[in-house]
């Protein structure tokens, strides 16, 4: 091991979390391509056992093209109280190595474990220590690990020698490891500003980190001068404990049954509206939306999406939303519309910088009727064409912290 270290950080993430979890439960799944979704084949895979990946499979794919490149895989329908379970596990698991845990998502957490060589030994034994203690406290998942003395080397590490890896970065060397990597690594760089870089020749981390700081910042505007610090491995966050709430939700129902795909989206429209007023104002951003919907025979029918990019925008919610209603198959009528925002992660990481380039302008706004709202009440800013609607007997917002999430 090189040199000495200014702070040790582990980021562990879960390899195919949910697919694992079923073939952890279900020794017959075991060995097999297995992938986490909808058996109807309308909607997106979840996520896929490392078995199916060879065949191009993978997160947010439709699932009817999921199975034309693996017809033999195994279609299990997503258990989230049952990922919920597991991931409390994993989480406690993690905080018996250190105090400072912050959770990201399910199944990813850094985990501050500067000063603790003391008690684990170097890095390459802490982060070993902390994927036995995971595989033992779940009776067999498996995490992948990254130790950095940065968070975002330490993500970047978990997910390098993915499943069952481990990585150990030291500070003196992250630089020269992450040169040759795609731009696609560096945190934040989402799709448009990944065009962006590419546009300007910055291809790999390298072009990044050689570039001109002045002509990044000119460019791609403030997250420049972040893509630069991270091109060079320089990272000052700090991992934070807080709290994460899982979902944030709001279920309305209603005095009348409705069937018309219109009314439904009003009930979005205004779901919406308020997720997102929360979200702003909890700093968090939702990495998926969820749709709920229970027919007059109180049949609970859910569909839900992660996002490209995390967003606490009340039209990029709804959006989402309309989106999964088209995948639900049932004719209705619905007694109870429901629209959760899952995923959330805290928002000062400048993870979604994307935010920045994108979105602004319409957070602004959103920003400024949540002022108006604050100050007048919740009713004073509508949408003109929400107006009509008089179907709603009964609304609720819940912020479930740490709580299980809906299921199915
Ligand atoms: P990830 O950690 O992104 O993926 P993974 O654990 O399945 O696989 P990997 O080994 O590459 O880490 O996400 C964790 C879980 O979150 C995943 O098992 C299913 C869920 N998920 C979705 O529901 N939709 C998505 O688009 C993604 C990416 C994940
Ligand atoms: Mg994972």
């Amino acid at each position: 091991m090189l040199g000495r270290w200014p702070n040790i950080i582990v980021h562990a993430d879960m390899d195919a979390f949910y697919a694992s979890v079923e073939q952890l439960d279900n020794p017959l799944l075991r060995g097999k391509p297995v992938l986490v979704g909808p058996r109807s084949g309308r909607g997106v895979v979840l996520t896929a056992s490392y078995e199916a990946r060879p065949f191009g499979v993978g997160s947010a794919m439709p699932m009817a093209k999921a199975l034309e490149l693996c017809p033999q895989a195994l279609v299990v329908p997503p258990r989230f109280e049952r990922y919920s379970e597991l991931s409390a596990r994993i989480m406690d698991v993690f905080r018996n190595f250190s105090p400072r845990v912050e959770p990201l998502s399910l199944d990813e957490a850094f985990i501050e474990m500067s000063g603790a060589e003391h008690f684990f030994g170097p890095p390459q034994a802490m982060g070993q220590a902390i994927k036995d203690a995971v595989y033992d406290a779940t009776g067999g998942l498996t995490a992948s690990v990254g130790v950095a003395a940065t968070k975002y080397v330490a993500k970047v590490a978990s997910a390098y020698a993915k499943p069952d890896g481990m990585t150990i970065v030291a500070a003196e060397e992250a630089a020269a490891w992450l040169a040759p990597m795609s731009v696609a690594r560096l945190w934040g760089a989402g799709p448009i500003t990944q065009a962006r870089m590419k546009a300007l020749g910055l291809n790999t981390i390298a072009d990044v980190a050689n570039a001109d700081p002045e002509m990044l910042i000119d460019k791609l505007g403030h997250a420049g001068r972040h893509f630069y610090e991270l091109a060079h491995a320089r990272d000052p966050r700090r991992v934070q404990t807080r709290r994460v709430a899982r979902s944030m939700g709001s279920d309305r129902t209603l005095r009348k049954d409705v069937i018309a795909k219109s009314e439904i989206c009003q009930h979005l429209r205004r779901s919406a509206d308020r997720i997102g007023r929360r979200l702003r104002r909890k700093s968090f951003l939702a990495g998926g939306v969820r749709v709920k919907l229970k027919t007059s025979k109180f049949e609970l029918l859910t569909r839900q999406c992660t996002l490209a990019e995390p967003t606490d925008t009340s039209s990029e919610l709804y959006d989402a939303a309309v989106t999964l209603l088209e995948r639900f198959d049932h004719p209705g009528p619905f007694r109870l519309v429901g629209l959760a925002a899952h995923s959330l992660v805290s928002e000062p990481e400048p993870t979604q910088l994307s935010l920045l380039d994108v979105d602004e302008r319409r957070r602004q706004l959103e920003t400024a009727l949540d002022e108006l709202a604050q100050k007048y009440g919740e009713g004073i800013v509508r949408r003109a064409r929400d107006l009509g609607s008089a179907t709603i007997s009964d609304f609720t917002v819940n912020l479930d912290l740490l709580s299980e999430p809906e299921s199915d």
